[in-house]
């Protein structure tokens, strides 16, 4: 086509609703989004590796907890959502919004993989009039770094024939009052004209849009919010060990600081940090400042300290043993909830997964429960399946509250228990000289 001026072509694409939509990664962020666009009228097509999950989506089926079955079905009734392993679908879309996972590999560095991959394919399909947004979580540069000559080394121009943003995720699985409808987006793109696509494109399905000046900052705000979250529970952590010492209730420390109506917001101590967003997001962070040469020295103190509450946990309950009279080896230690916080069935990077290895390699015999994880495997472990808790904690002789799931009878627990080792403080206003709190 002659000098298009795609700016204008994709803004009334969009506008109107006939842009069709892509997005790349069905996953808890991709899913979502997807159908927010569905609603909004957009034709939209989910792309996606794993052949089960295209199936569920175009049976109408969702795998994702904030999703309904309900919410989907019109939407594949009308059309308006389908999904496909094929990445050639990208010819026919205008937009396409990337949502594959970014872990770190063991030694904490990037796995840029599935962005390598993703966008190898989208340049392989691309073609002028484009919109592409990153919203994987990543270090900043990622997309003028790594993105931007992938797509543009077929001659698409950023700014020009193509549109490329950084729009960082912030789903929070099962929270009850923020969706990807409601959570304010922040977008920055390689051009001023990115930007301006990018911010008009989530203003059609999303409640609130906030442009920023590049794609760097917006890389830069989703780390700052995680940083902010990790470096705040490393360092309550790091103050329950000084009031351990110290004989201080570090909980009823929190609790009176967060009577201080400003300047402060409380984080609680626990027995570690778990999640596939805050152990793992710093780290983009501190790899990228390595490379300038800038230590990232908050950000590995806290991943330090967040990483030693589970030995600091494993040494309170061999210790509270032994104030019983009773070795850890051979004591029966039961683990009361294991997923990586309260109220959700995930595990990734559960510190309970380390408590569980560190107890079992000190001897101890383990049976944990879990209202929502059926079965775990440890490392290098055999597979565990969950216990009733009450049975359990008939003959543990010690029960560890490692996730404070909601509608535990915990009153009940601490009569039958012979002894509690509660690192949430789940066991609040209960008195017993048979808990033993973090
Ligand atoms: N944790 C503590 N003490 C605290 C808060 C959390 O030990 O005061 C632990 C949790 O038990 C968990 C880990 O830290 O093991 C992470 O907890 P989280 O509350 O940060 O929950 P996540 O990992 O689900 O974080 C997500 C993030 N959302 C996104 O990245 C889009 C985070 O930015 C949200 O703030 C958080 O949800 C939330 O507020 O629920």
């Amino acid at each position: 086509m002659a000098n298009q001026n795609w700016h204008q072509i994709l803004t009334k694409k969009i506008e109107d609703r006939s842009a069709r939509v892509g997005v790349v990664g069905l996953g808890y962020v991709g899913l979502p989004l997807a159908v927010e666009f569905a609603k909004a009228g957009f034709h939209v097509t989910g792309i996606d590796l794993v052949q089960s999950k295209v199936d569920q989506i175009n049976s109408g089926v969702s795998y994702i907890q904030d999703i309904t079955t309900e919410e989907m079905a019109p939407l594949m009734k009308s059309g308006h959502l389908r999904a496909t392993t094929d990445f050639a679908a990208v010819k026919e879309l205008d937009t396409i919004n990337i949502c594959v996972p970014t872990p770190l590999r063991k030694t904490k560095d990037p796995d840029m993989s599935f962005i390598v991959d993703s966008c190898r394919e989208i340049a392989a399909n691309s073609h002028p009039g484009m919109l592409v947004i990153l919203e994987s979580t990543t270090y900043p540069g990622t997309t003028d770094e790594l993105v931007l000559p992938m797509l543009t080394k077929g001659g698409l121009t950023a700014g020009e024939d193509l549109f490329l943003c950084f729009s960082p995720e912030r789903v929070d699985p099962g929270n009850p009052n923020f969706q990807t409808f409601n959570i304010p987006k922040v977008v920055g793109g390689i051009t001023a004209a990115c930007t301006s696509l990018g911010a008009t494109f989530y203003s059609q399905a999303l409640k609130t849009v906030i442009p920023v000046s590049s794609t760097s900052v917006a890389e830069m705000v989703k780390l700052l919010e995680n940083t902010f979250r990790m470096i705040n529970i490393g360092l309550v952590n790091e103050l329950a060990i000084m009031c351990d010492r110290m004989g201080i209730n570090v909980w009823e420390v929190i609790d009176a600081a967060a009577s201080k109506p400003f300047g402060f917001m409380p984080f609680y101590p626990g027995p570690g940090l778990g999640g596939h967003c805050i152990p793992i997001d710093p780290f983009y962070l501190s790899w990228k400042t390595k490379q300038a040469g800038i230590e990232a020295r908050f950000i590995e103190l806290a991943g330090y300290i967040n990483g030693q509450m589970p030995h600091f946990v494993v040494d309170k309950v061999q210790n509270a043993l032994n104030d019983h009279s009773k070795p850890l080896r051979g004591s029966h230690v039961h683990i009361s909830g294991v997923a990586y916080k309260r109220n959700i069935d995930d595990v990734r990077e559960s510190p309970a997964l380390d408590i569980i290895h560190l107890l079992g390699q000190r001897g101890a015999k383990l049976t944990y429960s879990d209202p929502h994880v059926p079965s775990i495997r440890i490392e290098h472990g055999e597979p565990m399946k969950a216990v009733d808790l009450m049975t359990a904690v008939e003959t543990a002789d010690c029960v560890v509250i490692v996730t404070d799931h909601s509608g535990q009878p915990y009153q009940e627990l601490v009569e039958k228990a012979k002894l509690v080792v509660d690192t949430r403080n789940a066991l609040k206003g209960i008195s017993s000289p048979k808990i033993v709190r973090l």
